[in-house]
C-alpha cells in the first residue's frame, strides 16, 4: 500500500475486506426481524443505518479528494464515529441536537426523519462554502438544520454543552410557566462531544450543572453522548479514564453503547434514549468509537504514530463491522454490499461538482446579512408598545402603585420597575442569576420580582457564570425571553465565550435560522464607595465592545435605563439580537447632582409609551466651546465639571451621554462634534482598547482631527482596594485639567 495516503488505505480496506469475506451466512431475514440472531436492531433499521454510515464516509473521502482541488473547504471527517447514526435513528428529529463536528452518520440518519431531504447535497454544499448551504449559508462547514432541529456548532469544543443542557432545562420548565414550546413536551435534547473535550471546564461545567439540577428532581432532559475514540487529536485518552470518571457520577446516569458494531451498540443506545426520555434526567451515554484517517487531512498521522498502531486502529473500522453484519445476515450479497458503497461514492461526488458550481458568499454585504438584524421601526413599535395594561396594574398592585404615579427615583429603583413592566408585558420572560431570587441581588436590584412572578420566572441559579449564560441560550432556543444576570462585570470575563463565541454567532452561522434573543444585565464599572477593589469594581469594557452583532448598553440615569430596557426588550423580541446591559453599580443610589440634596439625579418613571432607539444619545446644554462625550458614571461627573468650567472659562459646555456604546453611532458622533470648538472625551474604562478610543477615531476619521481633542480615562492597571481605587479612575478635576488644555 506504499504511495496510498490512509484514507485511500482505509477505502482500500473496504472492497478488500468484503471480496475477502467468507464467513457463514445465515438466511435473510425479515424487515422487522432481528438483522443477527439476539440482536435488537431490525434488518430494515440496519440497512437505514448502513446506508447513512456509507453516505457518511463517503462524504470523508470525497472531501479528501476534493479539498486538494479546492472545491472543498474542510477535511475533519466522521470516520470511525459513524455509529453516531444510531442516536439519531433513536431519536426524534424535533429533538434539538448540539452535535460534535464527527456527526455524518447521524446527519445522514436524521435526513430521513422529514421527506424530501438529501443529506448528501446539503452536506455538500456546506463543505463547498457555497451560500446555498442551507445550515450556515456558506459561514462554516457546521452541521446544522433548521428542520431538523440541529442547531450549528462553532468549533470551539466544549462550549456548546452549558446550552444544550439550558434547552434541556427549557424543555421542563415550559410548562411551568405555561410557554408553548416550539416541540413536543416530552423531547429531550442531544449533546456529543468528543473524550478529550469531556475534560474542558466547560464540558464539566455542564455535567455538574446537569447533576445538580437532577440531585433536586428537576427535569434535565439531556443526552450527553461522548464519542469515544481514545484520543485528541494526538493526546491519547488514558484508557479507562470516560468510564472510571463517569459511570458513577451521582445525578448522571451512565450508559455504554458500542458504536463499532451496530447489532450490538442498537439496543445499548437505546436504553439510553428511553432512559433519558422516560425519567426526564441527565444521561450520560459513552459511544465507544475509533478514529480512523486522522484528526483531519491535515493529519499526516503516519508521521507521529508507529504504522503498526495505525493499521491496528484502521482494522476497527466500524464500516468492516457493518460490511460483515450485511454479509453475514444473508441481506446483501458481496456485490450488492460493493454496488452500494460505489453508488454513494458517485452520489457524493457529483453533488460535490454540483455544489462546486453553486455562488459563493460574494460581497461583505452578504457575509455580514444575518449578524445583526436591525428594524429600527418595528423594534420602536414593540418598545413602546402598552397593550398590557391590565398586567402592568397586576404587576405593580394598582393604579397608585403605577411607578409613573410615584416621584422621581434612582437608577436602582427605576430598573427594578423597568424589570416588573417587562416581566408584565412579556409573559416568557425569565431572570435568574447569582441572588437574584428572594435577596432580590447583591444590590436589590431585582428585589420583589421574585414574589411578584413566582420561583419559575425568577429564580436563582448556581454559582457559575458559563452555566447562566448557557441556560439563558437554552430558554432562547426554545422561544423563551431570558434575563440572565452577571452579578459583577468582572465575572463576566470569566464566562465571556458564552457570549462571544457561542451566543452572539448563532444568527451568523445559522445563516438568520436561529436566534437566542437574550438581555444579559451586568452590573459593573468603578468608584463605588465602601464595595471595593478590583472585582467589584472592574471597569474594562474592551471584552464587550468587539463582539460582532451584540448590542451593549449603559445607563446613566434611572429613567433612561428603563427606556433602554424596553428597546433591548425589542431588539430581543424582534431581531433575536443579544443585548448586554451594563448597570453602572456607583450610581444606582446617586440622587444628587452638584450638591448634597438637590435631587437631580432622581428621576420620573417614563410611561409605558416610552423608549429611547438603539444608537440614540442624550445631549446635555447647547455649548459649542467644549463638547465632552461620555457614558455612564462619566456623565454625572462632566455636568459637575461642565458647571465648574463654563463659570472659569465662559464657556457653553455640552455633555453627550452615549448611552449605547455598541455598536457606536457614528453618525451621531459626528453630527455632535460638528461644531464644535474643542472635544473632550471621557472615559471611565481603561485607556487602551476602551470606549474613548473608539470615539476618537471616529472622530479623526470623520474629519475632526483638526479640532482640539483630549481624552480622560481610566489606567491601564487593576482597581486597587479603598481610597487608591480613585487614583486609577478618572475624575472630576482629571477632566477640569484637560478642559484647561484645551483652553
Ligand atoms: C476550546 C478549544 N480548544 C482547542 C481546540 C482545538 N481542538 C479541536 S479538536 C481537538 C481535540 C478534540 O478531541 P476529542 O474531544 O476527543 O474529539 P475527537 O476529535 O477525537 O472526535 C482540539 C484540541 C478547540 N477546537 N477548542
Ligand atoms: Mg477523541
Amino acid at each position: 500500500m506504499k504511495g496510498l495516503n490512509r484514507a485511500e488505505v482505509c477505502d482500500r480496506n473496504f472492497s478488500e475486506f468484503v471480496e475477502a469475506w467468507d464467513g457463514p451466512v445465515h438466511a435473510a431475514p425479515a424487515a422487522d426481524a432481528p438483522v443477527l440472531p439476539g440482536a435488537t436492531l431490525t434488518a430494515a433499521d440496519f440497512l437505514h443505518l448502513f446506508e447513512s454510515q456509507l453516505i457518511s464516509r463517503h462524504l470523508d473521502l470525497m472531501a479528501r479528494v476534493l479539498r486538494v482541488q479546492n472545491k472543498v473547504f474542510y477535511t475533519i471527517g466522521s470516520s470511525g464515529h459513524e455509529g453516531n447514526a444510531m442516536v439519531a435513528r433513536l431519536t426524534r428529529h424535533t429533538d434539538p441536537a448540539f452535535l460534535h463536528y464527527r456527526s455524518g452518520g447521524f446527519m445522514a440518519e436524521r435526513f430521513r426523519k422529514l421527506p424530501g431531504m438529501d443529506p448528501i447535497m446539503d452536506s455538500a454544499l456546506s463543505f463547498a462554502a457555497s451560500k446555498d448551504d442551507p445550515a450556515s449559508g456558506g459561514r462554516h462547514k457546521v452541521w446544522g438544520s433548521k428542520p431538523l432541529w440541529v442547531l450549528p456548532q462553532t468549533s470551539t469544543i466544549a462550549s456548546h454543552l452549558p446550552k444544550a443542557l439550558g434547552t434541556a432545562i427549557a424543555i421542563g420548565q415550559a410548562r411551568r410557566i405555561g410557554h408553548a414550546l416550539p416541540i413536543p413536551e416530552d423531547s429531550i435534547a442531544i449533546c456529543s462531544f468528543g473524550d478529550a473535550s469531556a475534560n474542558h471546564a466547560t464540558a464539566q461545567t455542564a455535567f455538574n450543572a446537569a447533576a445538580w439540577t437532577a440531585h433536586q428532581s428537576l427535569p434535565a432532559p439531556v443526552l450527553f453522548v461522548c464519542e469515544d475514540n481514545g484520543i485528541g487529536i494526538s493526546v491519547k485518552t488514558p484508557a479507562g479514564w470516560i468510564a472510571e470518571r463517569f459511570r458513577a457520577m451521582h445525578g448522571l446516569d451512565y450508559f455504554f453503547a458500542d458504536g463499532l458494531d451496530l447489532a450490538a451498540g442498537y439496543g445499548q443506545v437505546a436504553a439510553a434514549v428511553e432512559h433519558c426520555r422516560r425519567t426526564r434526567r441527565p444521561t450520560f451515554l459513552h459511544l465507544k468509537t475509533t478514529r480512523i484517517m486522522g484528526h483531519a487531512g491535515t493529519d499526516f498521522e503516519i508521521e507521529w504514530r508507529p504504522i503498526e498502531e495505525l493499521v491496528r486502529v484502521e482494522a476497527s473500522d466500524p464500516l468492516l463491522r457493518s460490511a460483515e453484519i450485511a454479509l453475514m445476515s444473508g441481506l446483501m450479497s458481496k456485490t450488492g454490499v460493493l454496488e452500494l458503497y460505489e453508488s454513494i461514492r458517485t452520489r457524493c461526488f457529483a453533488a460535490a461538482e454540483e455544489a462546486d458550481r453553486r455562488p459563493k458568499l460574494a460581497t461583505l454585504d452578504e457575509v455580514m446579512a444575518p449578524l445583526a438584524p436591525c428594524h429600527a421601526d418595528i423594534v420602536h413599535r414593540e418598545a413602546t408598545r402598552n397593550d398590557y395594561a391590565e398586567a402592568r396594574l397586576k404587576a405593580f398592585g394598582g393604579e397608585a402603585k403605577l411607578p409613573e404615579k410615584q416621584p422621581p427615583r434612582h437608577l436602582a429603583i427605576q430598573i427594578n420597575q423597568a424589570l416588573h413592566d417587562l416581566f408584565a408585558k412579556y409573559p416568557e420572560a425569565l431572570l435568574f442569576g447569582e441572588d437574584v431570587a428572594q435577596k432580590g441581588g447583591v444590590y436589590t436590584v431585582t428585589k420583589g420580582l421574585h414574589k411578584a412572578f413566582g420561583p419559575a420566572r425568577v429564580f436563582n441559579t448556581l454559582l457559575d457564570e458559563t452555566m447562566i449564560l448557557g441556560l439563558a441560550q437554552g430558554y432562547a432556543n426554545l422561544g423563551m425571553l431570558p434575563l440572565p444576570e452577571i452579578q459583577y462585570l468582572a465575572y463576566f470575563h470569566n464566562a465571556c465565550d458564552q457570549i462571544r463565541g457561542e451566543a452572539c454567532s448563532l444568527q451568523f452561522f445559522s445563516n438568520g435560522q436561529y436566534r437566542n434573543p437574550m438581555v444579559v444585565r451586568i452590573a459593573g464599572l468603578g468608584y463605588q464607595r465602601g464595595f471595593g477593589g478590583h472585582f467589584h469594581n472592574d471597569n474594562s469594557v474592551t471584552a464587550l465592545r468587539d463582539i460582532p452583532g451584540l448590542v451593549l448598553g449603559c445607563p446613566s440615569r434611572g429613567d433612561d435605563a428603563v427606556m433602554m430596557l424596553r428597546t433591548m426588550m425589542a431588539l430581543a423580541r424582534v431581531d433575536g439580537r443579544v443585548c448586554a446591559f451594563l448597570e453602572p453599580i456607583a450610581t444606582y443610589m446617586t440622587k444628587d447632582l452638584y450638591e448634597p440634596g438637590d435631587g437631580l439625579w432622581l428621576t420620573e418613571y417614563p410611561a409605558p409609551d416610552r423608549a429611547i432607539p438603539l444608537g440614540e444619545g442624550k445631549v446635555y446644554g447647547e455649548g459649542d466651546d467644549l463638547v465632552v462625550f461620555t457614558f455612564g458614571n462619566g456623565v454625572p461627573m462632566s455636568l459637575k465639571a461642565a458647571r465648574r468650567i463654563e463659570a472659569e472659562t465662559g464657556w457653553k459646555v455640552r455633555v453627550v451621554d452615549l448611552r449605547w456604546l455598541l455598536p457606536l453611532n457614528e453618525a451621531f458622533l459626528r453630527e455632535q462634534a460638528a461644531a464644535a470648538k474643542r472635544i473632550l472625551v471621557v472615559d471611565e474604562g481603561r485607556r487602551s482598547a476602551g470606549v474613548g478610543e473608539g470615539i476618537l477615531t471616529a472622530l479623526v476619521e470623520g474629519g475632526f482631527g483638526a479640532t482640539p481633542l483630549a481624552r480622560v480615562c481610566g489606567a491601564d492597571t487593576y482597581t486597587p482596594l479603598a481610597g487608591a481605587a480613585f487614583l486609577v479612575l478618572p475624575a472630576e478635576e482629571d477632566i477640569m485639567a484637560a478642559a484647561r488644555g484645551l483652553a
